[in-house]
């Protein structure tokens, strides 16, 4: 983006300028999207054979989900070689490609480096497991077992985070799986290791890495047991380490120190108000964080709570007021870990389906933050109608069953009918090409996991076809957010906070003032002028017969209409 609509971006208000900060990401999951050897499991050759449809959006770079060898306990989140790439993905020259290839295409490739813990058949857990002398014994973190377990922390995925380990009775720590142990990153040949993985795809030309649960890697290794405050939300502990810091600092200065490779930290468990420390630039240590604060607004645990729109606007000004001026947001509605967005915070009945995943896209790619779309959220494709456990695939859900159902506390029926809402399982079912055979995800027989029936109507072939489509909105979106750099960097104001059914924020940069309205209610409702008031210009609508003027106060917002004005 150079200079545009009169404005110098070099006089931008405090916040430098950063490729990161002007794209929009796209996140894929390579088991679910797209399969080029009929083996019924998304390839990196399929990614690379979808780059122009991908391309087609206007996105600027790629989140690759994990693609390194792993025995997929977690789906690739249990990285046994991090520089060998899973043999049913293909081969580092299949990665390669796939690199040139979209960059080619001007596409910038993020890889999802895990590095909170590796799989079990990692070959430093296998050496440090075989017994108490072995010289990798702690590069994870081993307590004595014979007093049994070293505390109350709680697995993420069922049961406690200690595993006691038979070849020597002492226990292991693993905040999700027993088959992905936690690294113990006080040791600083853990550290230094990691610095050369990084640097292994850094110098194959990868634009950065995506951090797995980076904040939980400094550990309080005396392991006090948390309290029934902290036992409701461990993440929030796990996350306050007491070295997570300092050694973000240390992977900055030593691992990435001569690459301009950007890094994005999943943070879940860091509360809003302590986000800036990881992301403010004078702290040279991450450049953006991936917040839950949005999509696990109406979780408890795995169940399903309520939401109010005003809540959901209030968790928008409250990240962007806490990560301030010299940090910066990922903003996003739907990822590979939580249902799909226009099923959890639209409407997907036929009647709104495409016109809700319009608008919630249309907040995505207006907000202040880098927008991330996830690959079908630009079809609008939706949960999963999942019946019974056995549909489901996620280690995460088996675990649950087994602590609610199994365990007695929940009946079936009732722990269904809220992981069919709110499991992860919903954003992993294959991407929806076609209307043919396994919607084009595959020729196999029987891809890895269930389809969701509705690819008759829900594919990106019918999308692409169709000018009112999520796809082509998508489109607009990315090319008006690239034209426009109040849209990117100017500041965020909510102009109704308390509407129960209108989302209305301005961005301001300079002497340009946008204006976002979205009607998250399938009445129409009438848009009132903001103070400042000014003469709209319609720069995008999603309503397919909006007319290209806007009159503020006269006109009504249509059923989930989102509208983009410009404000002299
Ligand atoms: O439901 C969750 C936790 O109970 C998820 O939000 C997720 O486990 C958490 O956000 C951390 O996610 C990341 O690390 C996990 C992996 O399963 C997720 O897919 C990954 O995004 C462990 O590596
Ligand atoms: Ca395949």
């Amino acid at each position: 983006m150079t200079e545009t609509n009169g404005i110098a971006l070099g006089q931008l208000n405090t916040c430098q300028r950063r490729w990161w900060k002007e794209a929009v990401i796209y996140q894929i999951y390579p088991l679910s999207f797209a399969d080029s050897n009929g083996d019924g499991i998304g390839d990196l050759r399929g990614v690379a054979s979808k780059l122009d449809y991908i391309a087609g959006l206007g996105v600027d770079a790629i989140w690759l989900c994990p693609h390194f060898d792993s025995p997929n306990v977690d789906n690739g989140y249990d990285i046994r070689d991090y520089r060998k790439v899973l043999q049913e993905f293909g081969t580092m020259d299949d990665f390669d490609r796939l690199l040139s290839e979209a960059s080619s295409r001007g596409i910038r490739l993020i890889v999802d480096l895990v590095l909170n813990h590796t799989s079990d058949q990692h070959e430093w857990f296998v050496s440090s497991r075989s017994g108490r002398n072995d010289p990798k014994r702690n590069y994870y973190i081993w307590r004595d077992g014979s007093a049994g377990l070293p505390n109350n922390y709680p697995s993420f995925f069922g049961g406690s985070a200690w595993q006691r380990d038979d070849a020597t009775g002492d226990y292991y720590l693993h905040y999700f799986a027993k088959e992905q142990p936690d690294l113990n990153w006080d040791d600083p040949r853990v550290r230094a290791d990691i610095y050369e993985i990084m640097r292994f795809w850094l110098d194959k030309g990868v634009a950065g890495f995506r951090l797995d649960v980076i904040p939980f890697v400094s550990k309080d290794q005396a392991f006090p047991n948390l309290t029934p405050k902290q036992l409701k939300a461990p993440e929030f502990t796990y996350s306050d380490g007491p070295q997570v810091h300092e050694y973000l600092r240390e992977m900055k200065r030593e691992g990435l120190a001569n690459y301009d490779a950007v890094t994005i930290g999943e943070a879940y468990g860091v509360p809003p108000d302590r986000a800036h420390l990881f992301v403010n630039e004078d702290r040279n240590e991450l450049d953006m964080l991936i917040s839950f604060d949005v999509v696990r607004l109406d979780r408890i645990g795995w169940r399903k709570a309520d939401w109010t729109l005003p809540a959901f606007k209030a968790v928008f000004s409250q990240l962007d007021s806490t990560i301030g001026k010299l940090g910066w947001n990922a903003v996003f509605l739907s990822n590979h870990d939580n249902p799909r967005a226009v099923s959890h915070f639209g409407d997907d009945t036929p009647e709104f389906r495409v016109m809700s995943a319009k608008a919630l896209l249309t907040l995505v790619l207006t907000q202040r933050g880098t927008p991330f779309i996830y690959q079908g959220e630009e079809l609008g494709m939706t949960n999963f109608p999942f019946q019974h456990i056995d549909d489901f695939d996620d280690i995460e859900v088996k675990g649950q069953w087994a602590d609610n159902v199994l365990a007695g506390k929940v009946s079936a029926a009732e722990f269904i009918a809220q992981l069919r809402q709110t499991s992860r399982d919903n954003a992993r079912t294959p991407m929806q090409w076609n209307d043919g055979p396994n919607a084009g995800f595959s020729t196999a027989r029987t891809p890895w996991f269930s389809i969701n029936p509705n690819y008759t109507v829900i594919n990106a072939e019918a999308a692409i076809a169709d000018e009112h489509s999520v796809y082509h909105h998508v489109r607009r979106l990315t090319a008006l957010r690239r034209s426009t750099p109040a849209l990117v960097y100017g500041d965020y104001i909510d102009l109704d906070p308390a509407h129960p059914n209108l989302f209305v924020y301005a961005r301001v940069l300079k002497n340009e003032m946008v204006l976002v309205a979205i009607n998250f209610d399938r009445q129409p409702q009438s848009l009132k002028p903001p103070a400042s008031g000014g003469n709209p210009t319609l720069l995008l609508s999603n309503l397919p017969m909006r007319r290209d003027e806007f009159w503020l106060g006269d006109e009504k917002l249509a059923p989930w209409e989102a509208v983009i004005l410009k404000l002299s």
